[in-house]
């Protein structure tokens, strides 16, 4: 530590974190000040960056990690200690599961009094918690070294597979000084952060040959694919070879929902129809039915690009493992495709289009319906019409109903434009992903939320509005987590452990931070607060009522519920 207070030619710990930051052209923080980072966080302001700050860390992590899957820059999240580390560590933990680059930054207590458990306000051995959640984990000790640190939390975070960084910055290290000039040299810019990374040509071949083989190909995109940021490719690609696709839920809008090759409305059959699988960006995890069972039909073989070799075989034997950035080993086979490819034959893609058109007609004649109250389907269809004339606009999307039939229904059109409960099928991230979008895009917000999904960020309202952001929020309202007509079989007083508060009135919480509430309970009505809203651009909440009846318990894991798969066996 240099201690020359003759000279002016100082800068300390505070300074070198905003420095090193903004010299990676990093310009957003989102989180949540108290003791040691007020003063980063309003220095990160005074030096011209954008602090978000909101009301509960976890959604800061979570506009964070979108941020950070939308532009291939780690998003920022800052917290104080233990707490509210803890709080951002769930957000951390949800990045890295979803592939999502983005890093935590969290102040701590001094070591000599954690590592003595010495009992330190908010005293917390961070760095040993968060690295089971992380991607990797950082501790920067020296002033000298936040140059080097923030570059190798960067560089993890985006490179390879992207994932959640944790950086530990004990109080003391903010404010250690330094000379200046001996800080600005330690600054480093991280050279070509997200490399390419080039397919063996020999796997590449091997694909190729197994997918001229094919008699009924698939293509699988996944959200990878849609984060690679390799649209053109993709697009020719699929074009190229006319081979039906399916997207998963974040990849929809990579090519339009509505495009020709679009298996989705024939989900179930191409998956388990298909011969040969060609899986883009996805993992044959969960969503998948971990690539078998009675979803796949058929014995198939799989060509899978990722980044990540140990991806390969996790579930199923890969046939062709084709390992490298999705851009590089896209346009590879696209060059092989280019030199000369059979398309399917009629028989495959007609199989595939007469089962899409039934499905289609038979989906058609369910959104035509009118019941009152309004159940799921007649308030999406208001909703999709409403969306189909704004491509541009962000879809978040979480609930267990809500999410199934949104994901369904809501046709997407441009690519990192839907954003949803991912890997994890989890909640919450609603309000945090609506304002990382927002603040990323500058364009408006849409988010669909189950009335059980938006109670875990709901206080983010006041952030949404605070910051005057374009989202609209639209609370499907059927009084309880699935539905709301559970009773206590006791006839005790306590409600059944599903049932929330009847007909609550969730606009009248945005009114309370001067946003926009609007309630309604018909199609006609949603599509009308829903033009307005968006047409306005401010912040509005739109109470949906839905029919308390309607649904399912789990959406559409009800099979996951042990009981209930208990009983099927
Ligand atoms: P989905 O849930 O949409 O099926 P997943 O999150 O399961 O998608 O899979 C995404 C996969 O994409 C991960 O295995 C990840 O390693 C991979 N991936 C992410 N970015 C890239 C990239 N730029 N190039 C290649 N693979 C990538
Ligand atoms: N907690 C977290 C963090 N993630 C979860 N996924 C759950 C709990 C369990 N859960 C679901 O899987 S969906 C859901 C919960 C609580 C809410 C479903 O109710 P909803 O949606 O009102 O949001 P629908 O559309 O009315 O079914």
């Amino acid at each position: 530590m240099t201690n020359d207070t003759q000279s002016p030619a100082l800068t300390d710990g505070f300074h070198l974190v905003i420095d090193a930051l903004k010299h990676n052209d990093i310009d957003t923080i989102f989180g949540l000040v108290g003791i040691p980072i007020t003063d980063l966080a309003r220095l990160a302001q005074a030096e011209g960056m954008r602090f978000i700050g909101f009301r509960h860390e976890q959604h800061a992590g979570n506009a964070a990690a979108i941020a950070g899957y939308m532009t291939q820059k780690p998003g920022i999240c800052l917290t104080v200690s233990a707490p509210g580390f803890l709080n951002g560590l769930t957000a951390l933990a949800n990045a890295t599961t979803n592939c999502f680059p983005m890093i935590l930054i969290s102040g701590s207590s001094e070591r000599e009094i954690v590592d003595l458990q010495q009992g330190d306000y908010e005293e917390m051995d961070q760095l040993n918690a968060a690295k089971p959640y992380a991607k990797a984990s950082y501790r920067i000790n020296k002033a000298e070294d936040i140059g080097i640190g923030i570059a190798r939390a960067i560089r993890a975070a985006v490179s390879g597979r992207p994932g959640g960084v944790y950086l530990d910055l004990p109080a003391q290290l903010l404010g250690q000084s330094l000379d200046a000039e001996h800080g600005r040299k330690s600054l480093v810019r991280v050279v070509d952060p997200v490399p390419r990374q080039i397919p063996a040509p020999d796997s590449v071949q091997r694909a190729l040959d197994l997918l001229k083989g094919a008699k009924r190909p698939l293509i699988l995109l996944g959200k990878g694919a849609a984060y690679a940021q390799a649209d053109a490719a993709i697009r020719a690609l699929v074009e190229k070879s006319g081979i039906p696709y399916l997207p998963m839920s974040m990849a929809k809008g990579l090519l339009p929902d509505t495009h020709p090759q679009s298996a989705s409305a024939a989900r179930s059959y191409v998956l388990a129809e298909a011969d040969v699988v060609l899986l883009i960006g996805a993992r044959l995890n969960w969503l998948l039915s971990h690539g078998k069972g009675k979803t796949w039909g058929a014995p198939k073989q799989f060509i899978q690009i990722d980044i990540s070799p140990t991806e390969i075989d996790s579930n199923v034997a890969i046939a062709a493992p084709v390992i490298g950035d999705i851009g590089s080993c896209v346009a590879a086979l696209l060059t092989g495709i280019e030199a000369g490819f059979t398309k399917p034959s009629a028989d495959w893609t007609g199989a595939i289009n007469e089962r899409k058109e039934k499905n289609l007609s038979k989906m058609a004649a369910t959104l035509a319906l009118n019941p009152s109250p309004m159940n799921f389907h007649s308030a999406l269809r208001a909703i999709r019409d409403v969306l189909k004339t704004r491509p541009d606009i962000n879809v978040v999307n979480e609930g267990a109903n809500t999410l199934d039939y949104a994901r369904s229904i809501i046709d997407m059109y441009e690519p990192r434009k839907r954003f949803d409960s991912g890997t994890w099928g989890i909640m919450g991230i609603g309000m945090g992903y609506a304002i990382g979008a927002a603040v990323t895009s500058g364009l408006p917000v849409v988010a669909i939320e189950g009335d059980s999904a938006f109670g875990f960020s709901g206080m983010e309202l006041e952030t949404i509005c605070r910051y005057n952001l374009p989202v609209t929020t639209i609370v499907f309202n059927n009084n309880g987590v699935y539905r709301g007509t559970d009773v206590n079989p006791t006839g005790g007083k306590d409600v059944a452990p599903t049932v929330f508060v009847k007909n609550a009135r969730y606009d009248k919480m945005i009114e309370a931070f001067g946003g926009i509430g609007y309630h309604v309970t018909t199609p006609e009505e949603m599509t009308k607060a829903l033009l307005e809203a968006i047409a306005a651009g401010k912040p509005a909440l739109i109470n949906a009522v839905i029919d308390e009846t309607a649904g399912t318990e789990s959406g559409r894991l009800t099979n996951l519920n042990p009981q209930s798969a208990a009983s099927k066996k």
